[in-house]
């Protein structure tokens, strides 16, 4: 499903029904509010929605298949090309603003036309436009050669995803800015492959390991669609159609208010996740495979991964996929069997490294605290979790199974028991999400779980359409009640979400 980002000629194009009448009055304040700011009107705005994970959590960065979809919480980019006299020499101008300016206030850059600098270690809002920016400007170095000069931007940002919650706030941001990035320098018809690959490696560059499932979602997403994301051998995204069943089904979002911050949190929660599961592809490699040379690179965050050691183990097999991981299971809980995890000094022998080679590899592109990687579990969240993102898709394309209560059921029980790995195995969990998920349980959801990277932020449920209500005032009532949330927060803190479409250019007329 590859084809280029399209460009919309009017906001049907982009939005649901029921979203069109919210959304015209949206982008008509950001079109007002960009002539504030600049004196004239935009050229264009460039579009990349949040997206909510179904299935397939904290595998995407070990290269296994994932099944997110869009929301219609999104990032909007209104953009105007400007002339570069007023740039210093050898550089172009871009101005960035917010409609949110209190929190998020209006910055000026003069970016020479050889490289774009950003500073990981500040936590600072316009590094997500640098880094799309970078990104789009390498694929065009590439293409028109190294001399290519970027074009000067002026650019205010609308963004509704909520940022640290868990929807994905970064890469819609960051896919939104390639794509301007690309639009405003003429290039018209805009790779989806291209501009996600670009986007997933910029992202990085903000100081998260990051892997490839939410910018797959943000950019390839089609209305109506989840989509099933997989990034071996290349990256393939394609639309996946839920039946309409009997009682209905209602994909609800709930967030936690725990805020979950991976900049901050990195070196003990994601980052340190990304490395765990690249040293156990390590570990299980040398062992497994028997070999002294190292695992073969590949696209993982870290160059090697639980897939690409899988790859290998299976190199010639007739088994299916599910097989393979259920056999993988298996062997990591023979051969991982420490509890209570490996030292640097016990891991560096095996993978045939030293302790300082280990760190060089693994730890140094962003710090990490922690003396004791937790191999075994790790790997055994991620095959499990691989193996129920298959069992899901296999459920959802099963033409004998009626599309009943059972079927519903059959969907919500594989999700429980994500939420039970990602809590208990891969400790990605916090309890706030474990009691929003048990108090939607008991009130009728099929399935609740954490989605996205978790500590905190977002949570989605499986839910009868005729309990959606029901669902929603056990949470006001033994959740939400005992928070301190503003109006704004109470009225965020749940939404009832239909799959929406990807990115999108929309010419102003
Ligand atoms: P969130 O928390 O929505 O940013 C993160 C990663 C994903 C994926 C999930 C966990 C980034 C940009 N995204 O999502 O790639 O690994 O966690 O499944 O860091
Ligand atoms: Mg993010």
């Amino acid at each position: 499903m590859a084809g280029t980002v399209p460009v919309a000629k009017s906001l049907k194009d982009i939005y649901t029904e029921d979203a069109i009448s919210t959304q015209t009055g949206r982008w008509e304040k950001l079109l007002k509010q960009f002539n504030s700011n600049y004196g004239h009107t935009p050229q264009f705005v460039s579009r990349s929605p949040g997206r909510v994970n179904i299935i397939g959590e904290h595998i995407d960065y070990s290269l296994y298949s994932v099944l997110p979809m869009a929301i219609t919480a999104d990032v909007l980019l209104a953009v105007a090309v400007t002339d570069d006299a007023q740039a210093a020499p050898n550089s172009y101008k871009i101005k960035v603003s917010n409609v949110q300016s209190s929190k998020f206030p209006s910055h000026e850059f003069d970016i020479p036309y050889d490289s774009v600098e950003i500073d990981a270690k500040v936590h600072e809002w316009t590094n997500y436009f640098k880094s799309g920016l970078r990104g789009a400007l390498e694929l065009l170095r590439k293409k028109y050669g190294a001399g290519f000069k970027p074009k000067s931007m002026e650019i205010l940002m609308d963004g509704t995803v909520p940022a640290g919650g868990g929807l994905s706030s970064s890469a819609a941001f960051v896919s939104a800015s390639a794509l301007a990035v690309m639009f405003a320098n003429g290039e018209t018809s805009v790779d989806k492959t291209q501009l996600t690959e670009l986007a997933i490696v910029s992202e990085r560059a903000v100081g998260v390991n990051s892997g490839g499932m939410d910018q797959s979602a943000s950019v390839f997403s089609l209305r109506g669609t989840a989509l099933f994301v997989s990034f071996v051998p290349s990256l393939t995204a394609k639309p996946v159609q839920f039946p309409k069943t009997t009682p209905e089904l209602s994909f609800v979002i709930a967030q936690s208010f725990v805020q979950s911050d991976k900049y901050v949190t990195g070196p003990v929660c994601y980052n340190l996740r990304v490395v765990e599961c690249s040293l156990a592809a390590a570990y299980l490699h040398a062992v497994l495979n028997k070999t002294s040379s190292s695992l073969p690179a590949d696209s993982g965050p870290l160059g090697i991964s639980l897939r690409g050691f899988h790859g290998t183990y299976f190199k010639s097999t007739t088994k299916s996929l599910e097989d393979q991981l259920t056999e993988l299971i298996t062997l990591t809980k023979s051969t991982l069997t420490k509890e209570e995890g490996y030292t640097r000094e016990e891991i560096a022998p095996i993978i045939g490294m030293s302790v300082e080679d280990l760190n060089k590899r693994f730890t140094s592109t962003f710090p990490i605290r922690g003396t004791h990687f937790k191999l075994r579990q790790r790997a055994l969240h991620v095959f499990s979790e691989a193996l129920r993102v298959l069992q899901f898709m296999s459920v959802l394309s099963n033409p004998d199974i009626e599309h009943n209560e059972s079927f519903n059921k059959k969907l919500g029980d594989l999700m429980n028991e994500t939420q039970d790995s990602c809590s208990n195995v891969y400790e990605c969990s916090c309890p706030e999400l474990d009691k929003i998920c048990a108090i939607a349980r008991k009130a009728g959801s099929y399935g609740s779980r954490l989605t996205g990277a978790g500590w905190g932020g977002c949570s989605v449920h499986l839910v009868p359409a005729d309990k959606v209500e029901a669902v929603k005032s056990a949470w006001e009532k033994e959740y939400y009640a005992g928070r301190e949330l503003s109006a704004e927060q109470r009225e965020a803190a749940v939404v009832v979400s239909r799959p929406g479409s990807g990115s999108a250019v929309f010419v102003v007329e």
